[in-house]
């Protein structure tokens, strides 16, 4: 029998999913008895090293699953899953199973975002080329046979992050593990998968041969991303639906050209249809946003739930949802945290979770405590759990024109247009309703601080105008942070995307109106990306 191990952290639904969709049934691991009852075991896990183990001692499952491991029997390990065989982790005082001698370590910044984030290429031994997975950690096994001979023999494949080379795959005897996440790769990823669980016992008694690169090469294998970004909320029927703003307004207001809807909310179509279209299409990303959330936010009765549900059962790439992520109360009086929010986000299938008005008021207070982290906020205590990779911060700023001659408190952030106009980017909340005191590079840096993975970064300005990505709000909150920066706002054409990779370096691009409305394809960006030499997944 198979057996899943859930340590209680990160979106193992996903998993479930998967092997749903491969037609391999499966049970989960409750109690140290079980591990006795299975005849292979996955073990799959997104995050933080330190909850994962602290949960398994927790459980009694982690002496367990140690002798599962020595016992001979098929274990096919994901991310944290391959992380715990190792010795020790640089993100925990917890050590980990000793199983491959060697530390986990973290990605050095100072070439690159962290974390990695996105689909690199990683070459199996026994495949006949590399093919993109998706990966998502900050820490990873690095490539050192020089240091760790006995380490090197475990690896199945290597991967170049920035000029890194890490384990992405071990293989050794009854144990597999890879750093990526099948489950969220397409259709390499439900390949290997498949393949694995179809031939567990097939293992491999023969050490393999290492076939890695001597040296990192010039560039590494990551690829831009191309996000497809759904906002939803309930029209004036009740119904769920995929609705899309110019400059977040989201009600048609042309009379002339739509007599029949002028003032209703523009239904572009259903969220779980659109989000199977564009996985079909392509998109390396799936984003669902509940954008009236700051409303009314029941989690008992949440539809996003079962939107999130039914997506993940059967589009496997990375899918973040935002909107509502902060701590609230039921209409029962129920008090929920972010973190229990975020919690059943996840469980429902999503990957991340994207904070928009908290993070805004968490930083707020940061900044009024000097600077002083106290693990309060909902990006600390879901990054604490979930580890910073599954925390996205979503931005929704607006620029606010100065006189040529300013020299207010924003001065330094003061953005000079060939115009002679000038500008800096103020934060709003509730979906642009409210503004802040608070710089776009402020919030920037704060949610950095406090344990942000990622930035989704909105423009009210351009949002639905198709004039293109504003570059000066990319380049700037770019240069503010080390953490991996999506653009947003404004796509018009595929040529939109080359400009914004190759002007600001940013490691996505996110649209929205023109994939809804069909004007431009997701294949159609990465062609033009591809011509352009810029390195998507294909
Ligand atoms: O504050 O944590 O509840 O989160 C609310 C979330 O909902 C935030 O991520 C916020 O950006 C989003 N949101 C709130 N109101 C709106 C609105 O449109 N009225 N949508 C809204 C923001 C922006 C992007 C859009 C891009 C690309 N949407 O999601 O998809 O601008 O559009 P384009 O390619 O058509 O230009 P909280």
């Amino acid at each position: 029998m198979l057996f899943l191990l859930d340590y209680g952290g990160g979106n193992v639904a996903s998993l479930a999913n998967s092997l749903r969709q491969l037609g391999h049934e499966f049970r989960w691991i409750d109690t140290p008895a079980d591990f006795s009852e299975a005849t292979s075991l996955v073990f799959p896990g997104v995050g933080a090293f330190e909850s994962a183990i602290q949960h398994l001692t927790r459980r009694g499952l982690l002496e367990p699953l140690r002798d599962y491991i020595r016992s001979g029997k098929p274990y096919f390990g994901i991310c944290i899953g391959l992380q715990v065989l190792f010795q020790s982790s640089d993100e925990s005082p917890s050590l980990g199973l000793g199983i491959i001698p060697c530390p986990i370590e973290r990605f050095s910044d100072e070439d690159k975002a962290v974390p990695h984030i996105g689909w690199n290429s990683a070459e199996l031994l026994d495949a006949n080329e590399p093919a993109f997975y998706y990966f998502v950690h900050s820490y990873c096994a690095k490539y050192n046979p020089e240091k760790y001979p006995e380490a090197a023999e475990w690896v199945h494949a290597t991967t170049q992050y920035g000029q890194e080379l890490f384990a992405s795959a071990v293989r050794k005897g009854n144990v597999f593990a890879t750093q990526f996440h099948p489950e969220k790769s397409g259709d390499a990823g439900l390949a290997l998968l498949d393949k694995w669980l179809r031939e567990p016992d097939a293992v491999h008694a023969s050490p393999t041969v290492p076939r890695v690169a001597p040296a990192p090469k010039a560039k590494d294998g990551l690829t831009k991303r191309i996000i497809a970004c759904m906002d939803v909320r309930a029209n004036d029927a009740g119904d769920l639906v995929v609705t899309k703003g110019d400059q977040y307004d989201v009600r048609e207001k042309d009379p002339a050209a739509a007599v029949t809807t002028a003032g209703a909310v523009r239904n572009l179509g259903k969220p779980v249809a659109l989000a199977a279209r564009y996985y079909a299409a392509g998109a390396d990303e799936l984003c669902l946003l509940n954008i009236t959330s700051f409303r009314h936010s029941p989690l008992h009765d949440q539809p996003m739930l079962a939107v999130v549900r039914a997506a993940a059962e059967r589009l496997f790439v990375p899918l973040t949802i935002g909107g509502g992520i902060k701590d609230t109360v039921d209409p029962d009086g129920t008090p929920r945290s972010a973190l229990e929010v975020a919690s059943a986000y996840f469980r429902a299938g999503a990957d991340k979770v994207s904070i928009g008005s908290e993070a805004v008021y968490a930083v707020e207070r940061l900044r009024a405590r000097g600077g002083v982290l106290d693990g309060t906020s909902a990006i600390e205590t879901i990054a604490h759990a979930y580890g910073r990779q599954a925390v996205v911060v979503s931005i929704d700023p607006r620029r606010v024109q100065v006189d040529a001659d300013y020299a207010g408190p924003y001065v330094d952030e003061v953005v000079r247009g060939a115009d002679g106009g000038a500008w800096w980017y103020q934060c709003t909340v509730s979906g642009g309703r409210e503004s802040r005191p608070l710089s776009v590079v402020q919030l920037a840096k704060g949610v950095d601080a406090l344990g942000a993975g990622e930035i989704l970064l909105n423009s009210i300005d351009r949002d639905g105008t198709g004039l293109g990505f504003d570059f000066d709000l990319l380049t700037l909150v770019k240069r503010s942070v080390r953490i991996p920066v999506v653009a947003s706002s404004g796509a018009g054409k595929a040529a939109h995307f080359v400009d914004a990779f190759t002007q600001t370096g940013v490691e996505a691009a996110l649209a929205a109106g023109i994939f809804h409305r069909e004007e431009v394809g997701i294949g159609e960006v990465k062609d033009v990306l591809r011509a352009a030499g810029i390195n998507v997944r294909r």
